[in-house]
């Protein structure tokens, strides 16, 4: 039963049982909407509480019926119907109240939120905005600030701060149903609070509202659902009631049927989907309780950070004793930041520091499930690496290679057991970013496979499988994307124009900048690389500029010029003298043709990758440019944006 009733003397229970997350599909607002009417009409009943089975409270509406026409008992319906039952319901939040979940609790008269629990109205990262009151209930239950900080960002709150900031009445530990019964008995002897509905809300003045509207544009960066969100709750605050809903009830269609929207659904069940992919079939992952990384610089500490993060004891190997210390600080300075920026308590980070055993001597590693290296790009050195592991690790440990370029073929060759080898790439800094392209060899086994998706899991991060090439998915793909940034380069078009264009379509950075970020020096010791070992590469704009000492903001210059101290980009005559001789005159592009020129080059690149085998599937391409390359999640990728 989706819906049923239990009665606890004159209090109900209501309880949702809608596997996976009680999404309110049709047939659970029907049944909601049924007890309404039932409970209203039982005389024995004096108020109800609604629960849910499961991992969590209601998770928000079922967003795979949002591509076809809304069935009655509409949501925003429901959520009135609820605040005017004549019993008073009670919410019993565990797990998520979110999206329309909330919106349910909202229509409730009370809510109890489990310790554990967190509530938020996560909409617009959907390319909506709240569609059943969300935006009009809020504010005038916690006030229009709160309101626009959950509904504008997306962000749930968790319980403590929800209570502090009135979105729910209580806050509980242990048996959720009979705290919240008891909350009901009690509530029931006093006059009950006004519904949400009839609640004042204060406005702001119009000079908040327009500070509001600038820093949203700004973190937005070409997505549209937060600023219509911004514009519903201002409505909500300034007009009556019935207004608001009506507006926010247009937006919320209007939005739900945009290419935004149709894109941030997407990249949503796609995420859903990479932890399980399909051909892995009923291959076990091994258990993974014991971790190492090989190699302290700035991938390996953020590697071990991601493992500690995850609460797995970490063996971290350098070559000698100052390199194992440089290690340590390298990755005791990834926890003191997290602590200054709030996300980690001091004895937090001190417990992650005391789970890393860190030393030169392999023999550290004879127990250990999982080793992961993460030394110097050079095969020779991953090799004699390798050559280590295989005498000193379990036959049955699991050993990575971090590598981003060379041939994961050739790093295993000569290890004992060849089945038990796998590429992981993680992304810089690999504690943060939520990509891990997954590489297996031939020999490695679908056990082995099966572990790297079981580890992105643990990891919390978005697994891809990749096959090899040179640069696997993401780099190959970005190595094309430089390369057509630079022929626009050659036939004229200003070096500002492309990154400015690229902005505006949703990068963070454009192409050139990012490279004076990261150091221009890195792919082109990459090209000496290969054309030391006798292939063809042709000479590239960015060669020019680091054989003339411009190798980013890292030597004051690159691309662009930097002032000492200032990271922002200036015009550069230097580079402009230097690429001179290369650069001829073509037709004037706009942003618009910029940006489609460099994206379909992504998508050209994205499809020749899936000829080849080595992505499975194009979402599997667009997860790996949204979460390792910084494509604007709203447009869903290069492959989804070329249709
Ligand atoms: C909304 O509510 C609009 C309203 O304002 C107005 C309406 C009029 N629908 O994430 P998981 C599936 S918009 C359908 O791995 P977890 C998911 O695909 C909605 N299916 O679990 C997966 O399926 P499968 C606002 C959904 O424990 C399975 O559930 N709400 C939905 O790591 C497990 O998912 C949201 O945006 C859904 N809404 O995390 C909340 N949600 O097993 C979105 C999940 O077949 N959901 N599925 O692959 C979440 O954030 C997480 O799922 C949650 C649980 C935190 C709840």
């Amino acid at each position: 039963m989706t819906v049923s009733i239990q009665h606890e003397g004159e209090i109900a229970v209501v309880t949702v049982d809608n596997p996976p997350v009680n999404a309110l599909g049709q047939t659970l607002r029907q049944g909601l909407w049924d007890a309404v009417g039932t409970l209203d009409a039982d005389a024995s009943v004096r108020a109800v509480v609604l629960i849910c089975a499961g991992r969590t409270f209601i998770a928000g509406a079922d967003v795979t019926e949002f591509g076809k026409p809304p069935v009655p008992p509409h949501l925003p319906d429901l959520v009135d119907r609820l605040e005017q039952a004549v019993k008073p319901w009670v919410a019993a939040i565990h797990g998520s109240a979110l999206g329309g979940g909330f919106e349910v609790a909202m229509g409730c008269r009370f809510r109890v939120a489990l310790d554990s629990a967190s509530v938020g109205l996560p909409e617009v990262t959907l390319g909506i905005v709240p569609g059943a009151s969300g935006t009009v209930r809020t504010p005038r239950l916690a006030g229009v600030e709160a309101a626009v900080e959950l509904v504008t960002t997306g962000r749930p709150f968790k319980a403590a701060k929800a209570l502090s900031l009135g979105l729910v009445d209580a806050v509980v530990t242990g048996d959720l149903r009979a705290e919240a019964v008891a909350f009901a008995r009690t509530a029931l002897t006093q006059p009950l609070p006004q519904p949400i509905s009839a609640r004042p809300v204060t406005s702001p003045d119009a000079g908040w509202w327009e500070e509001q509207r600038k820093a949203i544009a700004k973190r937005a960066k070409g997505e549209i659902a937060p600023l219509r969100a911004l514009d519903c709750l201002r409505m909500a605050a300034e007009k009556p009631f019935s207004d608001a809903m009506a507006h926010e009830r247009a937006t919320f269609l209007e939005l739900r049927a945009s290419n935004q929207a149709a894109a941030l659904r997407y990249i949503f069940f796609a995420e859903r989907g990479a932890p399980k992919p399909a051909h892995l079939g009923d291959a076990k992952p091994r258990n993974i309780r014991s971790a190492a990384v090989i190699g302290g610089g700035t991938m390996g500490a953020g590697i071990a950070a991601a493992l500690r993060d995850a609460g797995l004891p970490v063996i971290l190997i350098e070559r000698d004793d100052e390199a194992v210390q440089r290690g340590l600080a390298n990755l005791r300075s990834i926890f003191d930041g997290a602590v200054k920026r709030g996300k980690l308590t001091e004895a937090q980070a001190g417990a992650r520091m005391d789970g890393v055993t860190a030393g030169s001597d392999y023999a550290l590693l004879s127990d250990t499930d999982l080793v992961i290296e993460a030394v110097f790009e050079d095969l020779t050195v991953k090799r004699a690496v390798f050559a280590q592991l295989g005498q000193t690790c379990r036959a049955d440990a699991i050993l990575a290679t971090n590598t981003s370029y060379l041939d994961p073929r050739l790093i295993a060759e000569g290890l004992p057991r060849p089945d038990r080898f796998i590429g992981l790439h993680f992304f810089s800094p690999a504690n943060v970013m939520k990509l891990l392209e997954i590489v297996p060899t031939p020999a490695t086994s679908p056990e082995t496979l099966a572990t790297g998706f079981a580890l992105a899991r643990t990891l919390g991060k978005i697994p891809v499988q990749a096959g090899i090439c040179d640069g696997f998915i993401g780099n190959r793909i970005l190595k094309r994307y430089r390369a057509e940034a630079e022929t626009l380069v050659r036939r004229g078009s200003p070096i500002a124009a492309i990154d400015a264009a690229m902005r505006a379509y949703g990068f963070a950075m454009g192409p050139f900048e990012a490279q004076d970020l990261g150091g221009l020096d890195i792919a082109f010791l990459q090209r000496e690389g290969a054309r030391a070992s006798g292939q063809d590469v042709a000479e590239t704009l960015g060669d020019i500029l680091v054989r003339a000492g411009r190798k980013g903001q890292k030597t004051g210059g690159g691309w662009y010029d930097y002032a000492p101290g200032d990271r922002s980009p200036k015009p550069s005559e230097s580079t402009a003298n230097l690429l001179a001789e290369q650069i001829s005159t073509g037709p004037a592009l706009t942003p618009e043709d910029i940006a489609t020129r460099l994206t379909k080059a992504m998508a050209d690149e994205g499809r020749a990758i899936l000829a080849e085998g080595i992505a499975l599937k194009p979402s599997d391409i667009d997860l790996v440019e949204v979460h390792g390359y910084g494509y604007p999640r709203w447009r869903g990728g290069p492959m989804f944006a070329a249709g």
